[in-house]
């Protein structure tokens, strides 16, 4: 009997719809730390009203859809794993002779050529492309995207996700001209995620608050499954790769061993560890119940302080994150705020939970 009321508790209530109570299971300290936030219940809307309702102007909804489509075909190609015969680095020759691409690559062009294919952007600037890409001068927005990030975990079936952030077109410069994406990213018009985990879901900020959509697979379409995401502003969670611990800088290295120490240290309570090596997986965890996300400065190779770049990584995260409540920063400075100096540009990282962010950024004044 105790079982049957036990199993009953878990599974949504029949007469609402609504889930069931969560169960103190999945509310375990150990386990996870955060509590249980109950999201407010959002009507299933598809995505062009819900930008027209947030004033998005006309030729950047269908910019944004154009992105959208190219990531549900993404989307497609990650669903069938080893059987759509992308994975791995080398593959069979396709019918015309050509070597079949990587999925990283893949996605790099089905991207490109859709967005330029929609000509309303001036020019495109990707993780994969060393120069940016000329698109129509007349264009009115910029494109800056990784078309995989994470993409080390494709083999291995666990998260990857495709960041992209849309800039202003700059009057005066030449479509050819890389210098028109050394904006701020306070000049972001829109930015978002799309992760390919067990759902594929969207992430999208265009500065009216984050919204969390859900790619309805029967329908072909994403659905609004969450209105407004609110990073809780305390949290417990923090995600690090731990490994280079001894090539960080003295304030990351003292901000993390009092993290460690746990209710014995000055923090006064216990931490918990999460990394994905996926920086869209981390976000997205984060936008869902909080938490800290790091990739800081290191000395491990001098050449290369900094692992996340800045225009496809670090800047619409960063957006994204700051529009749901929480802070972003390099240690030093917000991450918005940094004037570009290349379009390839790398920065340290620490985003996430407000108050903790501000805990973390103490230690670098130190
Ligand atoms: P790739 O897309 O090249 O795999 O890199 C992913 C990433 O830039 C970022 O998404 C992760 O947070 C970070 O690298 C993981 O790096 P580690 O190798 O230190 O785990």
């Amino acid at each position: 009997m105790q079982f049957l009321a036990r199993f009953f508790k878990l599974w949504p209530d029949p007469m609402s719809g609504r889930p069931a109570e969560p169960s103190q299971k999945f509310n375990d300290d150990r386990h996870s730390p955060q509590p249980y936030i109950k999201q407010k219940e959002t009507p299933m809307r598809r995505l062009a009203p819900v930008l027209r309702q947030d004033g998005v102007d006309t030729d950047l909804i269908a910019l944004i859809k154009t992105i959208l489509a190219a990531c549900k075909e993404i989307s497609f190609r990650v669903g069938q794993g080893a059987l759509a015969g992308v994975l791995g680095s080398t593959l069979d020759e396709n019918i015309q002779g050509e070597t079949q691409k990587k999925l990283d690559v893949l996605a790099n062009e089905l991207l490109k050529d859709m967005i330029l294919e929609t000509g309303v952007v001036k020019a495109i600037s990707s993780e994969e492309e060393d120069n940016t890409v000329a698109g129509n001068p007349q264009g009115r927005y910029l494109v800056t995207f990784d078309p995989l990030d994470g993409s080390s975990n494709t083999d291995i079936n666990s998260l990857i996700g495709t960041i992209f952030s849309i800039l202003p077109a700059q009057a005066g410069l030449d479509a050819a001209d890389p210098a028109q994406f050394l904006q701020p990213g306070t000049a972001q018009l829109a930015a978002g995620y799309v992760l390919y985990g067990p759902s594929t879901m969207l992430a999208l900020t265009t500065g009216k608050g984050t919204r969390l959509y859900t790619l309805d697979k029967t329908y072909g379409g994403f659905l609004l499954t969450q209105e407004e995401v609110a990073i809780p502003s305390v949290t417990a969670e923090f995600a690090i790769n731990m490994s280079n611990q001894r090539y960080w800088q003295p304030g990351m290295q003292a901000y993390v061993d009092d993290l460690l120490l746990g209710k014995a240290g000055p923090r006064g309570k216990n931490f918990n560890m999460r990394w994905i090596a996926a920086m869209v997986g981390d976000v997205h965890r984060i936008l869902c119940r909080g938490g800290i996300f790091m990739y800081p400065t290191d000395n491990k190779d001098p050449n290369k302080p900094d692992k996340l770049r800045l225009m496809y990584e670090a800047n619409p995260m960063s957006f994204l994150v700051e529009q749901s409540g929480g802070a972003s920063s390099t240690g030093y400075q917000r991450i918005m705020d940094i004037q570009p100096v290349d379009i390839h540009q790398r920065v340290a990282v620490i985003l996430g939970s407000k108050h903790e962010v501000d805990s973390c950024l103490k230690y670098h004044q130190a």
